[in-house]
């Protein structure tokens, strides 16, 4: 049934609070109070006529009529909104509160629906490592849930110091009298507050089991009653004891405190990449069997398939608990997940009991992703990423809704970390013009160009007055919003450079250049929120996948061409590297780098001791240094294959992530070369005639002599 059109008119209470309900509400004596408390003060109605507002549970007699449109799975709702009624009415309670948010999403649009959550847990674990979030963040999220549908909140900041270091310590009055209030407020809003505790291996002495129930009486005191257990990020002493303590809690606790729920555990062992041994299935058959196992998939940093919950499945006889490690950046906190959620597999959904992300430590930022996580868990089958991203725009930036998009747009990918968690939607639109334009002599890329950081710079304007406090998110993430302007005003100035010197103007050029490297150095200044506790503020990173590695290419380009050009420009214009790209023996106590085996695959680069009379160039190096890396890759000149991270040969296609290295120079005039990049960050170093890349600390034992002076020896 659709209506055509509706004569009444409900406007929301924020616009309209002097205006006198005329509506009737009919069943709000028996109805969940939340809802109806909800619906009080969200809602006017202006109509000639009054407007009846039904509303009750499956069985209240209020929507007796409509029983039969209920469906029957828990928290579901029917909703009808016609020309003079509405009705609002639930399976259960928390189903006639979904209904009324649904109802305040669109007050006026004609709507006959029946919904049904599928994943019966859908929700939010705080526990990054960080800024814990503020009380108010907490608060802010809990309303967030309830519009969403989300209807549980694990409490598990790695960084407080009452869930993790000092876990057996009291919380003190005030974050006590904070803990109540949160609880009242997420149940206010559906919201299961579920308070996790990290013991570490603290878990087998009676004192220590003492101590984890008076914790727990304190939070039950608070009016907590939901647990869970965290055995995270530890190397777990004993499957056997974490069981034992586990049922321990179960058993003088949960089972002899009214109300409380089941227990929920984060094994150590909560990913397929760190399972090994029996833990799993130890876990999954010693567990009492409420106890809900938490799981992130098949590594850390994972969205999930149907495999990973099979797997699972298989191994411990139950449905994994999910613990999504998304949008949470702290492995990767240069950068901000902003981007459409995508990666997760519609047919987990009747493979799994929950399904809940770890945030961002920017609670506000992180709500674009969770409300794409609120809608995939809702209903896995009809989520589409684009559109609920949209929408998820819409609702936290109405007014700025374009330039909003193209904040974050510039924010998708993590760039590569130890996770190797990557999403390539970054900037599709700058993509694009890469692969259109790679000539930058060319007007027109010049100008395609110039008109993409344009539009970067317009947005980024457009929302950096609000970043003084006056909107929550964009105030939480302002250093991105600085990042966004200054790479935007850097890549007009590449711009600037590249039309200069096709016009032979080497003036402008190098006043381009000097305001490019004016806005890199503040670039590289540009520090995110710092925190005491185990993460430091960090260098703020931007556009990472596209833009940035086009502007560090472009530049080197440019400078390189105008260097070439003949044209004048101060001795101190441009910095100069350690090494200047070219041919160099790399010689340690007089003995040189050569390449025995050349034209074959694999082998190492030993130290010789004399110089190779017959293919000279097997001894020489051509150090150039790769524009998107800013560091060294190194091959042989005989052969041009390139030495990887362990020291040999690569036989894998190269990788500047992996087969880039940074040299330094020491003071004894020698120098040090680094691994970087995906290949770790250790030193190279010497043992016998062989180059070894495991050194902690930097080795300037190297010389590197360009091959137009005499080698070593
Ligand atoms: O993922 C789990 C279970 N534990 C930790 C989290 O606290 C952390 O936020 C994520 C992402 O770095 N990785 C973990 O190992």
């Amino acid at each position: 049934m659709k209506f055509q059109s509706l004569t009444l008119a409900i406007v929301l209470a924020a616009s309209a609070s002097a205006q006198t309900p005329t509506y009737k509400l009919v069943g709000d004596k028996t109805a969940d109070a939340d809802a109806v408390n909800l619906l009080r003060e969200s809602i006017s109605v202006a109509s000639k006529a009054p407007v009846e507002i039904i509303i009750g549970e499956a069985g209240d007699k209020a929507v007796k009529k409509y029983a039969s449109l209920i469906p029957e799975g828990a928290e579901s709702f029917y909703l009808s909104v016609g020309p003079k009624k509405v009705v609002i009415a639930g399976r259960d309670e928390a189903g006639t509160f979904y209904g009324v948010q649904e109802f305040l999403k669109n007050p006026q649009a004609a709507v006959d629906t029946a919904v049904t959550p599928v994943i019966p847990l859908r929700g939010v674990i705080e526990g990054f490592y960080g800024n814990p979030w503020s009380h108010a963040n907490r608060l802010s999220q809990f309303d967030f849930y309830g519009r969403h549908g989300m209807n549980i909140y694990i409490y598990g900041p790695k960084d407080d110091p009452y869930h993790h270091s000092r876990w057996f310590e009291p919380y003190p009055a005030e974050k006590a009298a904070q803990m109540a209030e949160l609880v009242q407020r997420a149940a206010a809003n559906k919201v299961k507050f579920v308070w996790a505790m990290h013991p570490s291996n603290a878990i087998e002495s009676e004192a220590d089991r003492a101590k984890a129930l008076a914790k727990f009486q304190q939070m039950y005191d608070l009016g907590v009653r939901n647990f869970s257990i965290f055995f995270d990020d530890i190397s777990a002493k004993s499957v056997d004891s974490q069981i034992d303590y586990l049922n321990f809690l179960d058993r003088e606790f949960v089972k002899t405190h009214p109300g409380t729920g089941s227990l929920i555990v984060c094994p150590t062992q909560y990913n397929q990449a760190w399972s090994g041994g029996d833990y799993l299935t130890k876990m999954g058959t010693g567990l009492n069997p409420d106890i809900a196992i938490m799981w992130t998939g098949a590594t850390v940093c994972d969205m999930i398939d149907d495999a990973d919950c099979q797997w699972f499945i298989d191994k411990t006889g139950r449905k994994p608990f999910i613990w999504l490690n998304y949008p949470v950046n702290d492995y990767g906190q240069h950068n901000l997940l902003m981007g459409p959620v995508v990666g997760n597999d519609p047919a987990i959904a009747n493979k799994v009991t929950a399904f809940c992300s770890n945030p961002m430590q920017y609670a506000e930022a992180s709500k674009v992703a969770l409300a794409s996580l609120a809608d995939f868990a809702r209903n896995p089958e009809a989520f589409n990423a684009d559109e609920s991203w949209e929408a998820s725009l819409r609702e936290l930036m109405p007014d700025h809704v374009d330039a909003f998009r193209r904040f974050c747009l510039n924010n998708v990918d993590v760039a590569p970390s130890v996770h190797k968690l990557r999403f390539y939607g970054e900037t599709p639109e700058f993509k694009a013009l890469c692969e259109k334009y790679t000539d930058l002599s060319d007007p027109d890329a010049i100008e395609a160009y110039r008109e993409y950081f344009r539009a970067n710079l317009d947005a980024a304007n457009e929302l950096m007055p609000l970043a003084d406090g006056s909107d929550p998110l964009l105030s939480e993430v302002k250093e991105w919003l600085v990042a966004m302007r200054l790479q935007a005003q850097m890549g007009l100035n590449i711009c600037d450079m590249a039309e200069a010197l096709e016009a032979d103007l080497a003036a402008p050029f190098i006043d381009a250049y000097k305001r490019w490297q004016d806005e890199n150095q503040k670039y590289q200044n540009n520090t995110s929120r710092g925190f005491e506790g185990s993460i430091q503020s960090v260098r703020v990173q931007t556009g990472t996948l596209h833009v940035a590695p086009w502007q560090k290419t472009a530049l080197a380009g440019l400078v390189e061409k105008f260097r070439q050009s003949g044209a004048d420009y101060p001795a101190d214009l441009f910095p100069r590297p350690v090494v200047e790209n070219g041919t160099y023996y790399i010689c340690h106590e007089g003995r040189l780098l050569g390449n025995p085996n050349a034209g074959e695959q694999g082998g190492a680069p030993v130290f010789q001791d004399s110089v190779d009379d017959i293919n000279p160039n097997r001894q020489e190096w051509h150090l150039t240094l790769n524009p998107t890396t800013e560091r060294y890759e190194i091959r042989n000149s005989k052969d041009e294959r390139y030495i990887n991270e362990v020291g040999r040969f690569g036989v894998n296609p190269y990788s500047p992530d992996w087969n880039t290295y940074i040299i330094l120079r020491g003071e004894n005039g020698k120098y040090a070369i680094r691994n970087a990049g995906n290949g770790g960050n250790s030193f190279w170093g010497v043992e016998g005639n062989e180059l070894k890349c495991r050194f902690g600390q930097p080795q300037f034992i190297f010389d590197i002599r360009e091959v137009s002076n005499q080698p070593a020896n």
